[in-house]
């Protein structure tokens, strides 16, 4: 069978804010929405944030989150993967309350504390449409993104409990160890899958140099994995070619980048989900269905989730 490429798309995210475009999805009925075109232009794969639909302030708020993936379910058979990342500086229970909750099939998994810095976008919002955008840019400035062995081993361990397969979030190298380390530990007990994000600042420059060392690393800890790959901002594109060279999967979205071009804003992460697709069939590859994502991962199935 010729390599099926798994295609996600991450339509909001927790670190754009509303003043940067006007094409970031904040209500549930946006974030739906943008869900179901991204399936159907060919991503089997949905990452999914909540956010303050007034405000668009990221929120951990559960009766929102559950709202945005039901709505998704009652539309497409899209897999969807529950952020337990959530936004900089919120709690572990904050973050992770959402599986236990949801029992979703795939979620996020941060495989390690980063400094996760975007207070350079606050410098150039011109005119801010809500209070709390330039203080919540800002406050990255001095902020870690903390993922601690001990709240790593308890995410692990609460996706085992409820069958929710975990996404290993990589921003750099040494994160794969830690995999590794769990892995020895006998804490990870499902298939690793794990997601290289490249170009966050305070994480590992995105370059095709630095995507092979991840991969290369990948292989002589773990083995043959799943892996995907998203790189922030300019760079989504070419290492998303580079990507399907080196047989990975891709994500893209609006969480990781803004454009669709140098200049030009995505209309919905649906335009970048088409762009990656045009080369993966280029390059003669099938573009997964959830269903065949659901076989990849060996994930649970739509009908064992709890929304
Ligand atoms: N929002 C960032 C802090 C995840 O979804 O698990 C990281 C993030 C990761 O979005
Ligand atoms: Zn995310």
């Amino acid at each position: 069978m010729a390599k099926k490429i798994i295609l996600t798309a991450a339509v909001t995210g927790a670190v754009h804010v509303p003043s940067m475009t006007p094409y970031l999805p904040i209500t549930p009925e946006q974030i739906i929405n943008e869900a179901v075109k991204a399936k159907e232009a060919g991503a089997a794969v949905v990452h999914i944030h909540a956010r303050n639909p007034e405000t668009g302030q990221p929120t951990s708020e559960l009766g929102l989150m559950k709202d945005i993936v039901k709505g998704i379910k009652e539309r497409s058979d899209v897999v969807v993967c529950i952020t337990t990342g959530g936004a900089i500086g919120m709690s572990i229970e904050e973050r992770l309350k959402a599986i236990p909750a949801l029992k979703p099939e795939l979620a996020s998994c941060n495989a390690g504390s980063v400094n996760f810095v975007f207070s350079t976008i606050a410098d150039k919002l011109t005119e801010p449409k809500f209070d709390w955008e330039v203080p919540f840019l800002k406050n990255t400035y001095d902020l870690v993104f903390a993922n601690t062995y001990k709240s790593l081993e308890e995410y692990i361990t609460t996706m085992n409990e409820h069958g929710t397969l975990p996404e290993f979030e990589v921003y750099d190298v040494g994160m794969i160890n830690n995999i590794a380390f769990f892995r020895s530990k006998g804490v990870i007990k499902q298939p690793i899958y794990l997601q290289f994000v490249l170009g966050v600042l305070g994480g590992i420059p995105a370059t095709v140099e630095n995507l092979v060392y991840l991969v290369k690393t990948a292989r002589e800890l773990l083995g043959d994995v799943s892996w995907s790959c998203t790189a922030a901002g300019r760079q989504q594109l070419p290492l998303a070619a580079v990507t399907l060279a080196l047989g990975g999967n891709v994500r893209v979205g609006l969480e990781d980048n803004i454009y669709l071009k140098p200049g030009v804003l995505a209309k919905s992460s649906a335009e970048q989900v088409a762009q990656v697709r045009t080369i993966a069939e280029t390059l003669h590859y099938e573009i997964a269905t959830p269903a065949e994502a659901r076989a990849l991962l060996s994930l649970k199935g739509i009908q064992n989730v709890d929304y």
